[in-house]
């Protein structure tokens, strides 16, 4: 990367067997083993069409494929943790050597724990490790850490979000919950951030944390963001879900110009084409910012 490009941290991600460099935007791909997201609900829930999609987003370029079994959508029923665990373990033995990072995303300590047992590389957690034993659990091991903003819980986050200033109050928080992990004998380099675009924010909220997303990379540590697919997209552009991936491309570079290190998307091999070019773009000395000022 140039002077000019976004400013993302040195240091590297250390992410159970893996160690990112984190030069170029890592590629999260998204597997639901759920009845119930708001995008794929349903067609992933049988493990051998899981396994056939997660092999096609490595094929497609993932660095990171994240297997949820729980719905994090607005108003979504949660799932016990023996059913969550039930659905993610033989897809995660299976997945074990597909050539990409296994991440898990889960708000139960009980999961991360069956999870980091079957060898996953990474816990997601929407609920910022904030779940009593879920910190003792994630001491103890080496897998990366993605620690999420969300306002509320998932049944009722989105029905009335309100903050003073959305992003200061989610950077707070986003950097007392890496104290606390670092405290608690968590390495810093095992953890990223992520402001949780739609848990429990506004459209408002949510271009607020997008435009002034450096307040957040700005803690010093690599920032995930997850815009794929979500409402935001189907509000600001009017289409169903299925048909968001152009405004999701969008906001995904968008996020990377201001610096994200990692981006959580469904459509993985259009994201990667995206990525390459506006990657190819930066390196060559300019950016997206000065490539609009000359226009
Ligand atoms: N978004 C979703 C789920 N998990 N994790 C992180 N770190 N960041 C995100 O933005 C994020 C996330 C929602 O997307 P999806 O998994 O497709 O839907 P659902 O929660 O309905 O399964």
């Amino acid at each position: 990367m140039t002077a000019a490009s976004p400013r993302r941290p040195a240091a590297p991600f250390s992410c159970g067997r893996y160690r990112f460099s984190l030069e170029r935007p890592l590629l999260m791909g998204v597997v639901n083993l759920t009845e119930d997201s708001f995008s794929d609900g349903g067609r992933l829930l049988d493990p051998v069409r899981a396994l056939a999609h997660a092999s096609e987003l490595v094929n497609a370029g993932a660095d990171i494929i994240d297997l949820g079994a729980e719905s994090t959508r607005p108003g979504a029923t949660p799932v016990p943790a023996e059913l969550e665990i039930a659905r993610l373990l033989p897809v995660l033995t299976a997945l074990r050597d597909c050539g990409a990072a296994l991440s898990v995303d889960t708000r139960k300590s009980a999961v991360m724990s069956a999870a980091l047992a079957e060898g996953a590389d990474m816990i997601n957690d929407v609920n910022g490790f904030r779940d009593a034993g879920a910190i003792e659990v994630m001491r103890g091991a080496d897998a990366g850490l993605c620690v999420m903003h969300m306002q509320g819980t998932p049944e009722i986050m989105q029905a009335a979000p309100s903050y003073r200033d959305a992003v200061d109050e989610v950077a707070q928080f986003l950097r007392a919950r890496a104290e606390a992990l670092e405290q608690a004998g968590v390495a810093r380099e095992r953890i990223v951030l992520d402001p949780g675009i739609g848990f429990g924010k506004t459209l408002a909220h949510n271009l607020q944390l997008l435009d002034r997303l450096a307040a957040i990379v700005a803690i010093g540590l690599p920032v995930l963001v997850g815009v794929s697919r979500k409402s935001m997209i189907g509000t600001i552009t009017g289409r169903d879900v299925d048909q968001r991936l152009a405004g999701s491309i969008a906001a995904m570079l968008f996020a990377v110009a201001r610096g994200a290190a990692i981006v959580r998307v469904h459509d993985v091999a259009e994201s990667r084409d995206a990525l390459l070019v506006w990657q190819a773009i930066a390196e060559s000395g300019s950016t997206m910012a000065q490539i609009q000022q000359d226009q």
